[in-house]
């Protein structure tokens, strides 16, 4: 049993209400790991209460109970639960809303598989980040095996969800053999994994326009050092028409990884007002994602990790930095 889970259930154990709390850049495991301990804290007579600062992306809408996420934070709860997040730099939109010092002042648990990370929350009364687990939801799972909590169908099958979402459906390296044992107990236990899949892939198809603008992107994906690293940048304008309907770095980043001699793939987002984003993926064995982003104070895995910049660096600064540091890091 790890020494965290203790403190993490003498937290549960004393709380009533408890605010369920997803970072800035919500996903599958963010979205599938809170449902699932909405349900999980609903049957221990818990008052579970969802918050996300950014609105559901349409492709996890599919999740039942998405809906109960709220974009603003509860005005009452005795307890937080982060998940899938451990620094205050993707909790940016909480903070610049002023409405933090709730959050600080009540005890905190940080459930995570993240890993290091440059700036990690302080004000966290427990952190639980196991680089071990392929996604925050196999941690639940396992944290909620040792402490004996019950958890129903629907809640594994949000599991299954969180983590087949991470593991880009056991097909990636952040996949390891717990999890398929993991997988395995929850199939046993009743959940549904075909129809989940099915549930998935319906959600990820994409409208006509958005097949249009992939070819665009393909059309101008630029290629450096010697081809082993591709970028492809995507301003305010597309990210207002396209977003909304298909997030673009899934859109185009499997394809630059599947092109020859492509170890790094990065899709930077830039935005009105100086805001520059990017998503870091990588082929094994070029695993250098989170070392590229930690030098512009972001952080992630290996083979997956992303960056924020809004410090007045241009986007021609921003990529041009990051060719030079991936240059090194791949030499
Ligand atoms: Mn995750």
């Amino acid at each position: 049993m790890k020494p965290e889970y203790d403190k993490i259930a003498s937290i549960i154990n004393e709380a009533k209400t408890i605010v369920i709390l997803q970072a800035d850049n919500p996903d599958a495991d963010s979205l599938g790991s809170a449902l699932a301990l909405e349900q999980i804290l609903h049957d221990m007579g818990k008052d579970p209460l969802l918050y996300c600062a950014i609105d559901m992306p349409s492709y996890l809408r599919y999740l039942s109970g998405w809906d109960r996420v709220s974009s603003s934070l509860p005005s009452h709860f005795d307890a937080s639960i982060i998940v899938d997040c451990s620094t205050p730099v993707l909790l940016e939109r909480l903070f610049s809303s002023g409405r933090q010092q709730q959050l600080i002042s009540k005890p905190c648990i940080v459930l995570d598989h993240h890993g290091s990370v440059a700036e990690p929350i302080s004000f966290a009364s427990i952190v639980l980040n196991d680089v071990g687990a392929s996604s925050t939801g196999e941690l639940i799972y396992s944290l909620c095996q040792a402490k004996n909590w019950q958890m129903s169908v629907g809640a594994l099958g949000f599991l299954m969800t969180a983590i087949l979402g991470d593991t880009q459906g056991l097909s990636n390296s952040l996949t390891v053999a717990n999890t398929y044992r993991v997988l395995a107990d929850m199939i046993d236990a009743g959940v549904d994994r075909p129809s989940i899949e099915e549930a998935r892939r319906k959600a990820s198809k994409m409208p006509e326009v958005i097949l249009r603008y992939k070819a665009r992107l393909i059309e101008r994906s630029e290629f450096y050092i010697d081809g082993r690293l591709a970028v492809v940048t995507i301003p305010q304008n597309e990210i207002n028409e396209f977003s909304p309907l298909y997030n673009p770095g899934p859109l185009i980043q499997n394809d630059l990884l599947m092109t020859e001699n492509v170890g790094i793939s990065v899709v930077i987002k830039s935005y009105d007002g100086g805001r520059i984003t990017a998503a870091i993926r990588g082929n094994a064995p070029n695993t250098v994602c989170d070392k590229l982003a930690e030098h512009f104070g972001g952080g992630g895995h290996k083979l997956s990790s992303g960056f924020k910049v809004q410090d007045g660096r241009s986007l021609q600064q921003v990529k041009s930095e990051c060719i030079k540091i991936a240059t090194e890091l791949l030499a």
